[in-house]
């Protein structure tokens, strides 16, 4: 019956432990320095694109700056992200990501 509909999306919405966690996006950075196949390798080996998807998201952060590498809870996403730097800086590039609220 339609109420019982409507009380369980109600109880989605107050109970923490049923409403989905909130989401956070995984931002890479454009700079001058990082070799564009070097962060091509950096979306395979961290967010499992394919070569053609992450030719695609390295040419949108090199023409617009920025671009999202993938949506991830909290905890996956900065440890993504953390990762994404450390392996950058060990290779001495540049190359920056950071975690934002997703919308
Ligand atoms: N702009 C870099 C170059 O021309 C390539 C690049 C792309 C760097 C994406 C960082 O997140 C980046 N070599």
């Amino acid at each position: 019956p339609e109420r019982e509909e409507q009380g369980d999306v109600a109880e989605q919405v107050s109970d923490p432990q049923l409403a989905p966690p909130p989401m956070y996006k995984v931002v890479l950075y454009n700079d001058d320095y990082t070799p564009m196949e070097f962060v091509v390798e950096v979306l395979q080996r961290f967010f499992a694109m394919d070569s053609e998807k992450a030719v695609q998201i390295m040419l949108a952060v090199h023409t617009q700056g920025k671009a999202t590498c993938g949506i991830f809870t909290r905890d996956v996403a900065e440890t993504k992200c953390h990762l994404v730097n450390e392996y950058a800086k060990e290779c001495e590039h540049p190359l920056m990501c950071d975690v934002d609220a997703a919308e």
